[in-house]
């Protein structure tokens, strides 16, 4: 008896031993789930990626709202809607890039981005043409998430069909909202950390996100356009426009293109360096999502459409952020003549409201220039609760003015702007004595206030091949 128990005790001791290290190894290995994002893109496989193609009837979508013999083609949309149905959805466009900006590496970690692109009444085939840009030349990976924000269209399947095609999300407004409260609530569902606002006729061309996600993945303050090429409003040919250009204004708010100055172009040793702009013409850029909240987003009380690319300018630059144009991204847009779609207040009327707006909240004693250029303005309205409660000021008095009376900023803008402008009502400079910078302790106090981007940036460099 005493002999079996004793050997019993060696497999029964055995038996315990491996229970123990089965034990522990099966909670270590519980402890090592990698904490990975919580959203996370599934991976699609080419022959998923066909089925998802295959579930949506690209050709019933388009032929159920087809420009009919006799008719305009350029009623509805105010481009040639014949020709851009003729056009393939997925047609190649010509790589429009400088040949040096093949030669660059970008960062192999870029987050995914959401895109945002909100819509009033587009062509199907502008529409359909965007998104399958988007897709055919966007690594996977880069995109969380195409978000359509269809304003109120007419008919509300332009957009619902859409969501059969892959990462496409469909928003739709009970009611007209314009350009900013659309952008805005597309923003709200996005689950990428960084926000790409693009227009809804447009085509994005080879390698168009790696180098905008890049700037910002580098700095999260910087707010990145690509160069927009022209799809021309007739013959829908992709034509390539000049890189080195930037945003400029004058002094009634209205956004044209500068050339750089020949010294500007003389400073410029590689000529995929990005190009800093005072404004941006606003329908595409790309933006991390934190800063875009922590800035206030857009002004909310703005309508339709125009004047929030000089709100948003203005904030970005006061708030210690930057914008910039970054040549080896290009997005053909289709540029047209006039607005297709109806302002309910006035196309004017809607545009003076918004840069009112801007020049009251961001231009201090600078606003006399913008009412110099348009007298009427003075006597408009410019929304239920003026400038001063909105978000902007808000922003203003909790960032741009912490350390630095108000009235400075405006003056290191114009000066940074250095804008040359012809109209003789403002001055062409901004006055000498607007030399304020912020300083370093403000740039600290301003982020300080944002902890969650604290230390997000890094300092990644795009290196060309070797
Ligand atoms: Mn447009």
């Amino acid at each position: 008896m005493r002999r079996l128990s004793r050997r019993l005790v060696l497999p029964i001791f055995g038996v315990l031993w491996i229970t123990v290290l089965l034990f522990f190894w099966v909670t270590k290995k519980k402890l090592e789930v990698p904490t990975g994002p919580e959203v996370q893109t599934p991976k699609i496989s080419d022959g998923d990626w066909d089925d998802l193609w295959d579930q949506f009837d690209e050709r019933r979508y388009l032929n159920a709202k087809k420009w009919r013999v006799g008719d305009d083609p350029y009623k509805l949309y105010a481009f040639n809607q014949r020709e851009s149905e003729r056009i393939a959805s997925n047609r190649v466009v010509p790589d429009t890039r400088l040949f040096r900006c093949t030669l660059l590496v970008y960062c192999a970690d870029l987050p995914p981005t959401s895109i945002i692109i909100a819509f009033h009444n587009e062509a199907r085939s502008t529409l359909l043409r965007t998104i399958r840009s988007i897709l055919n030349r966007t690594p996977m990976n880069l995109i969380q998430e195409i978000i359509l924000v269809d304003d109120f269209s007419n008919d509300p399947e332009d957009c619902k069909q859409l969501i059969k095609l892959p990462k496409v999300k469909c928003l739709r407004n009970n009611e007209r909202q314009g350009l900013v409260r659309s952008r805005i609530r597309g923003a709200d569902i996005a689950q990428g950390t960084t926000l790409t606002f693009l227009d809804s006729h447009c085509e994005v061309n080879r390698d168009w996100l790696q180098p905008l996600l890049h700037r910002v993945k580098e700095d999260y303050t910087r707010v990145v356009c690509p160069v927009i090429d022209i799809i021309h409003l007739d013959t829908f040919n992709y034509i390539e426009s000049a890189s080195e250009l930037r945003g400029g204004f004058d002094w009634s708010l209205h956004f044209q293109w500068e050339q750089l100055t020949p010294e500007q172009k003389a400073r410029r040793l590689d000529p995929t360096e990005p190009i800093r702009t005072p404004i941006i013409a606003g329908g595409l850029f790309v933006m991390d999502k934190s800063w875009f909240y922590y800035l206030g987003k857009y002004d909310m009380d703005m309508d339709i459409w125009g004047g929030e690319n000089f709100e948003i300018s203005f904030r970005v630059w006061m708030c210690g952020g930057s914008l910039e144009i970054v040549p080896c991204s290009r997005v053909g847009h289709v540029f047209r003549k006039k607005h297709p779609y109806i302002f309910p207040d006035g196309n004017a009327n809607t545009y003076i409201k918004n840069t009112k707006r801007t020049a009251e909240v961001w231009m201090d004693e600078y606003k006399q220039y913008y009412y110099a250029s348009r007298p009427f303005a003075l006597e408009r309205p410019f929304g239920k609760s003026g400038p001063s409660p909105t978000p902007s000021r808000s922003c203003r008095r909790s960032c741009a003015c912490q350390l630095s009376p108000c009235s400075l900023a405006p003056q290191w803008f114009l000066s940074f702007a250095r804008m040359e402008i012809k109209d003789s009502n403002g001055p062409r400079l901004a006055p000498a004595s607007s030399t304020w910078r912020p300083t370093s302790a403000w740039t600290q106090t301003c982020l300080a206030m944002a902890p969650r981007l604290a230390g997000k940036s890094s300092s990644i460099r795009v290196s060309p091949h070797s």
